[in-house]
């Protein structure tokens, strides 16, 4: 799967040859190296703390004992950037000797002083707000150090270097064209001179890659494709004869973890494209949805372990995989994790990508239209959300995990971001758990025919919650020995989509909510210590450091375009000497599906993204008499649709920013649409 760009091999040759010559064998940026492979101390300069993705810090000053007396020791505004209806604040800060460098949802980049959150420099990344390629909010979930460069990848498909100590620009490597599909949402992984990145896309046809750049310049080393080409190792799990692997997905949404010892990387791709539709695909089609270790230094193949084969259901591995060393039947094993949108947590060997607790290929239900698999992986062990979906009215069926649909809407759970999506799983090794947080929503998934064309939306199917249905979430501890609940908190709020948590050597595990609520829980028990409201969606992963003998938790708040949490600029960070007290709760997120807000009569013109909310109707409920036309217009940056949730029986099409669509509802009745590329977007017409 790997594959050289064919320009670059002669400059990579001669690279080489001056590597042997002149460039000395030690690391290029030591120190960094060194904390990457260490337990996490002071600083926390990777997205997920250190190479392992563990997001277990050493600290212990802040301890199951003292946690209550936890207050703000300051609270930062970004001057606005990320703050507005279409962005997620899901970035981990990065902190290094005493300063912190946070990234928000329009890619830009700020540093602060981490004792006192004073701003040091601001970068004001200047992207295209009419980028339409964005999949589920505009958002960038951190940064990666190293050889005293911040790295990033920005929405319009480019990796940025820039210079810690100034914020200026060293280098830009633009990876794909946003136009084509490719935008860069997870946080890149630096080590021993490499910049890993991955790419999103897998809603817009396009081709997953991991690429790897040197840090230093940013040329591209490699890309390790994670589709096959024709003829490569996987190619047979598509159709012979056709293109579809080259435009299937797969892409990363995530931070690689890395384990130097055995010079692996890995990572995991996420859905294939198109997303609902199976009919043209037949095969496992591999690597979508599927856990991969690929060489580091050269991006060859090592061995994969795909979750969901000949995936329809949008079940991404989506989660950052997280490495962990333990010991099962007296035998010292290194384990690598995954927790998926099927619910699961999936733990293999890192070392061979085989099952470490236990995997079953059993056998599922059969569509033949959509030409499902006939097994699937059922891992040993718990769930963390409820796997199958309840009728309800207005629904003639309802299934479980792996269930077959066509073109007549079928409930199914998990769905539309459940399980656990983009949210980090942390790993303690004091308790042995990873802690998993999930969504729990039911959607009616239907598959219909839809053209591949480049840049547009290709995924061959919609999976709307049903109007009314209920919204919530789930954080489990599950023991890494049994693959089994340890404990289980039901949350009122979904949060496998942006937020995440983070757990300490003080017993502690930190976590955010997007009602605004940040809390400690006990990582051993799951009891509540502490709860502290920031006023803003808190949805992003909280870090742990250390200025000056003291420790600190901080956490990014500015909501979530997902879950729905209020949207903010701000980053808090907290210490047992804070002094700030919290702040009015923002309006909690809604915990049912459908569109809310009073019903407006006497107005035929309904509004998309209006009002600074991207992904809205405006107003979402009106009431017109029989016979009314009803202008929709849309205001927003991105493409958006009105679209009849029963049999797509009226649609505007795609209306560009500036564009209308008129309506006439001749019927009386009650008229529930969404927007086909957002289906979060809820709208209604009540024609009396
Ligand atoms: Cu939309």
């Amino acid at each position: 799967m790997r594959c050289h760009n064919q320009r670059l091999v002669p400059v990579l040759m001669t690279l080489s040859l001056l590597f042997l010559v002149v460039m000395p064998v030690w690391a290029a940026d030591p120190e960094i190296d060194r904390l990457l492979q260490s337990p996490v101390g002071k600083d926390w300069v990777t997205n997920g703390g250190n190479l392992t993705n563990q997001r277990y810090s050493t600290l212990k000053q802040i301890d199951t004992s003292n946690v209550k007396q936890l207050k703000g020791a300051w609270m930062t505004r970004l001057k606005g950037s990320g703050a507005a209806g279409k962005y997620s604040f899901e970035a981990s800060p990065l902190v290094k000797d005493g300063v912190m460098y946070v990234i928000t949802g329009n890619d830009d980049v700020f540093a602060l002083r981490a004792k006192t959150g004073e701003i040091l420099w601001e970068y004001w990344s200047g992207i295209d707000q009419q980028i339409s390629t964005v999949c589920c909010g505009w958002v960038n979930r951190g940064l990666a150090m190293g050889e005293g460069l911040l790295f990033f990848g920005q929405l319009d498909a480019n990796v940025v270097a820039m210079d810690m100590k100034t914020g200026k620009v060293a280098w830009k490597t633009p990876i794909e064209k946003w136009e084509n599909g490719y935008t860069i949402t997870s946080a890149p992984l630096y080590f021993d001179g490499i910049v890993y990145s991955g790419i999103s896309g897998g809603e817009f046809g396009v081709r997953g890659r991991l690429t790897a750049l040197d840090a230093k310049t940013g040329a591209i080393l490699w890309r390790s494709y994670t589709l096959p080409g024709p003829g490569e190792f996987g190619s047979d799990t598509w159709p012979p004869g056709t293109d579809h692997a080259m435009r299937g997905g797969a892409t990363i949404w995530n931070t690689p973890a890395l384990d130097p010892e055995l010079g692996l990387v890995y990572f995991v791709a996420g859905n294939c494209g198109p997303d609902y539709d199976g009919a043209s695909r037949e095969g496992d089609n591999l690597f979508c949805a599927s856990m991969i270790a690929l060489k580091a230094k050269t991006g060859e193949y090592v061995w994969h372990f795909q979750q969901v084969h000949h995936d329809i259901w949008d079940y991404d591995a989506a989660s950052p995989v997280v490495l962990f060393d333990t010991v099962i039947n007296g035998q010292p094993r290194k384990g690598i994790a995954e927790a998926g949108r099927t619910g699961w947590v999936y733990i293999l060997d890192r070392t061979n990508g085989k099952p470490l607790i236990g995997i079953e290929e059993r056998p599922v239900p059969q569509e033949p239209r959509q030409k499902t698999a006939k097994t699937q992986p059922y891992p040993v062990g718990d769930a963390t959300v409820p796997q199958c979906a309840d009728v309800l009215p207005g629904y003639d069926k309802a299934g479980c995990i792996f269930a077959g649909f066509w073109e007549t809407p079928v409930l199914i759970q998990p769905s539309g971001g459940g399980g656990t999506n983009w949210a980090p799983v942390p790993y303690s090794p004091d308790t042995g758990y990873f802690y998993v947080p999930g969504t729990v929503r039911t959607s009616a998934f239907t598959r219909y025919d839809k053209k591949y064309v480049l840049g547009k939306r290709y995924t061959g199917g919609t999976q709307a919650a049903p109007i009314g249905s209920p919204m919530s979430g789930t954080f489990t501890a599950i023991d890494s020995k049994t693959n089994k609940i340890a404990w289980q908190h039901k949350t009122p709020y979904r949060i496998g989509t942006g937020g995440g948590s983070t757990v300490t050597a003080g017993g502690l595990v930190f976590r955010g909510e997007p009602d605004g609520n940040v809390l400690a829980l006990d990582a051993k028990t799951g009891e509540e210590l502490w709860r502290f409201q920031t006023g803003f969606g808190a949805d992003a992963p909280p870090v742990v450091y250390e200025v000056d003998g003291e420790q600190y938790v901080a956490i990014a708040t500015g909501g979530n375009q997902q879950s729905g949490g209020a949207y903010g600029d701000a980053v808090w960070s907290f210490s047992l000497k804070g002094q700030l007290g919290p702040l009015w709760p923002p309006p909690p997120p809604s915990s049912v599906a459908g569109p809310g807000g009073p019903i407006t009569t006497g107005v035929d013109t309904v509004k998309m993204g209006d009002r600074n909310v991207e992904y809205s109707f405006f107003p979402s409920r009106i009431r017109v008499k029989v016979g009314s036309t009803v202008t929709f217009t849309n205001v927003g940056d991105l493409n958006h649709t009105a679209t009849a949730l029963e049999k797509r029986e009226w649609d505007t099409g795609d209306l560009a920013k500036g564009g209308s669509q008129t309506i006439t509802f001749s019927q009386p009745g009650n008229y529930y649409y969404i927007c086909t590329p957002h289906p979060w977007m809820y709208g209604q017409v009540i024609v009396e």
